[in-house]
């Protein structure tokens, strides 16, 4: 039989589009000027990230791959028989795979992202190679109030799945209560959360400054998209890619610095530049194991497992509602 991919859109939140150009005005309007990372992911950005996700220096898709090959048997006990799976920043849907081949028959799947066409892509592709597996695709920003569809009839259990530190990219208030609705939305089982754990400073560095420029690509590509989508003129050759490590709040800090003083028209407003001024477009927040330990407790779930690689640079948990 065939299955239908449709894509099911959360009511909650703005359309995508809109959501940028507010957030793009507020952002260039402030100081210091900080936009949330979740822009970067219109479809050009969401293939660019798919390019970072191969690249040497960033280790952490490769780590956890690793990491879910490796406890998949363990981690599908955890999930349980006739489970639905709900997963936040969905992405390209690879890793899931992994989960599905160890899980006894998963039910339903509901991956949620930000964005839709990449989505529906991989949505469709993943349903033809498990047929017999409810696709249901979710557009949306699940940092925002989620409304889910209902759960699958045949199935017991909503579990979550949220890999790739994705949750690094949330500030650690974002994160509590991202957590916090997680938990209430989860019916009976748990959430494997996949975490970058703080490290030696210069893989860090390497991992957001590779040397073929894709990350540098990425981050300029959130100006490219407001030239695209707002009727913006930003110059993108006058604007740096800026990645560090902040050691005292513990995350990566990516910016894109205006190299002049210059001035740039964006949703028909005009805002200037100094030299050296930037645009702060993204926090990747990295964790001990503690610290996860003490947030998850805050939040109400309890630490199940932890599973991390020799090297200790990613850990993957299992958190029980
Ligand atoms: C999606 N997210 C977890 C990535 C990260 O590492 O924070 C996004 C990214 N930014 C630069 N490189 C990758």
């Amino acid at each position: 039989a065939h299955r239908s991919t449709a894509l099911f859109s959360v009511a909650a939140g703005k359309p995508p589009e809109e959501d940028f150009s507010t957030d793009m005005v507020k952002a260039l309007s402030s100081r210091p000027r900080c936009l949330s990372p979740k822009h970067f992911y219109d479809e050009q950005g969401s293939a660019l990230f798919d390019r970072i996700c191969e690249l040497p220096e960033y280790y952490p898709t490769r780590t956890e791959l690793a990491l879910l090959q490796r406890h998949a048997p363990e981690i599908a006990e955890f999930m349980g028989p006739d489970a639905e799976i709900v997963e936040f920043g969905a992405g390209s849907l690879q890793k899931i795979r992994l989960l599905l081949d160890a899980m006894d028959a998963p039910r339903c799947y509901v991956p949620i992202d930000i964005s839709g066409t990449h989505l529906s892509t991989a949505a469709r592709a993943l349903q033809h190679c498990y047929p017999a597996l409810d696709v249901h695709p979710v557009v949306g920003d699940y940092t925002g109030p989620l409304r889910l569809p209902a759960m699958h009839r045949n199935s017991n259990r909503r579990v979550g799945f949220f890999p790739g530190s994705t949750i690094g990219n949330l500030c650690p208030a974002e994160a509590l209560s991202f957590l916090k609705q997680a938990r209430h939305i989860l019916r009976g089982g748990g959430l494997l959360l996949g975490v970058d754990l703080i490290k030696d400073p210069a893989i860090l560095h390497a991992a957001y400054n590779d040397s073929q420029g894709v990350t540098a690509a990425f981050n300029r590509n959130v100006l490219s998209r407001a030239n695209r989508e707002l009727d913006a003129n930003f110059d993108i050759d006058a604007f740096a890619h800026s990645a560090f490590y902040n050691a005292p709040l513990q995350r990566i800090e990516m910016h894109l610095m205006s190299l002049r003083s210059q001035r740039v028209r964006v949703c028909n407003q005009a805002f200037s530049f100094a030299q050296g001024e930037t645009l702060h477009t993204e926090s990747s927040y990295k964790y001990t194991v503690d610290g996860l330990q003490t947030m998850a407790a805050k939040t109400g779930f309890e630490f199940g497992a932890v599973w991390t690689d020799p090297e200790n640079r990613f850990c993957l948990c299992w958190l029980q509602v």
